[in-house]
């Protein structure tokens, strides 16, 4: 798959400038609730509308870049129209929220997404050729996305993945897409979700997410699934590692991958007492299956736990439960990142000064002088 440019390089608004679509900083923090979906413009005229505008298009030589447009295109399985609808997703603003209005029912019944996470380097990218492959065999079609928060865009890691999976490239019921989120209000832990309902809603009966483990967000983009993989190597740092970047609670099935090597048994041995120490285990223990990603050796094991444990999802309702506490959590974050927008804006201006003098002057603590900066806001 080729890489366009205009896909990769929106620079990160999180510090900066209100992103487009999304209500301008400053606003009462109790009219927000009511335009969590309203789009706004970019200039600072402030009235929040009630209903998502349209997204008005810049003409364009024969390519529509009309997100109504695009998701019609998709939805008939043409790949290229599924790309650029997961450009808009990713460069965040009117267009994205469009996206996303246009995705939301339609994605709702997809079948299984599954996590792939782990170290950088453990094998993946590998693994993850090598589950399209089973999930093909069963039938449906899969996506994958391939989410690096840790290097830039065009950095080695995602060059890797590509080249790891391209076994599909001629598949047609395979799409397979890298994701950067420079734009997206919220990054990565907001931008995957969406990007996730993008694929499920143009017909991909199974998502693939990879992710490298390092970090709570990436964690958290590990969470946004069904069934999470995690891909540890065999060595004794490995499972303590898991442990430390929180990978641990997310895992519903364990890969030792690169198991031909010295010390898988010790991993396993390892991982196992973690989790026979774990207090908040459920039903399913989570399988500790060893794997050779890239001979295929033990994947046919890993794929049976996949399956298995989208069955025990649905037998035990957690499917729908998990679903839930997710769409709930993404709308929560949503708000956290509209209600941080706000408080921005309350750094500054006058009001903001003359509360500052106040506070150096210690004729009013930090709590009373926020509390004054609220009020003013509130009135
Ligand atoms: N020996 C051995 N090498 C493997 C195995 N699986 C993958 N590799 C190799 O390990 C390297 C990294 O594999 P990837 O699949 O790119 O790993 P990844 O976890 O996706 O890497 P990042 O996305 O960069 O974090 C590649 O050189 C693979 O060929 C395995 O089972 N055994
Ligand atoms: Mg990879």
């Amino acid at each position: 798959m080729v890489t366009h440019p205009q896909e990769t390089t929106a620079p990160s608004r999180l510090g900066g400038t209100p992103e487009p679509g999304m209500p301008e900083a400053g606003m009462p923090a109790l009219a927000l609730a009511a335009i969590l979906d309203a789009a706004m413009p970019l200039e600072p005229t402030p009235l929040p509308r009630q209903s998502l505008p349209r997204y008005s298009p810049p003409p364009q030589s024969g390519r529509s870049r009309d997100p109504a447009d695009l998701f019609e295109a998709a939805q008939a399985g043409d790949k290229a129209a599924i790309g650029r609808l997961l450009s808009l997703v990713e460069r965040g603003g009117d267009p994205a929220r469009h996206v996303g209005e246009l995705t939301f029912a339609a994605s709702a019944g997809v079948q299984q997404v599954v996590g792939v996470t782990g170290a950088p380097g453990g094998g993946k990218s590998t693994l993850t050729d090598r589950l399209i492959a089973a999930a093909r065999a069963d039938g449906g079609q899969v996506g994958v996305l391939a989410v690096d928060p840790s290097s830039p865009f065009s950095g080695g890691a995602i060059l890797g993945d590509r080249i790891r999976m391209q076994s599909h490239t001629l598949d047609d019921g395979v799409f397979i897409r890298s994701m950067a989120t420079r734009g997206h209000l919220g990054g990565l832990a907001l931008a995957a979700p969406e990007a996730i309902r993008v694929l499920a809603a143009v017909g991909m009966s199974r998502v693939i997410v990879e992710t490298v483990g390092v970090g709570q967000v990436e964690v958290e983009v590990a969470d946004a699934t069904d069934t999470t993989l995690v891909v540890v190597t065999p060595g004794w740092g490995d499972s303590v590692q898991a442990s430390k970047a929180g990978l641990l609670e997310v895992a519903d099935i364990f890969v030792i991958n690169k198991a031909e090597r010295d010390g898988a048994a010790e991993t396993r041995r390892d991982l196992d007492n973690m989790l026979d120490l774990n207090p908040s285990m459920g039903a399913w223990r989570p399988p500790i299956l060893l794997t050779t990603a890239t001979t295929g050796e033990g994947v046919d094991a890993v794929w049976s736990a996949v399956i298995d444990h989208r069955a025990h999802l649905e037998v035990t309702g957690d499917l729908a439960r998990r679903r839930e506490r997710r769409l709930v959590e993404e709308m929560s974050r949503v708000l956290v990142h509209l209600l941080e927008r706000d408080v921005r804006a309350l750094e500054g201006g006058d009001h903001f000064e003359a509360v500052k003098v106040e506070l150096l002057a210690r004729r009013l603590d930090p709590y009373h002088a926020a509390a004054r900066l609220l009020e003013a806001e509130r009135r």
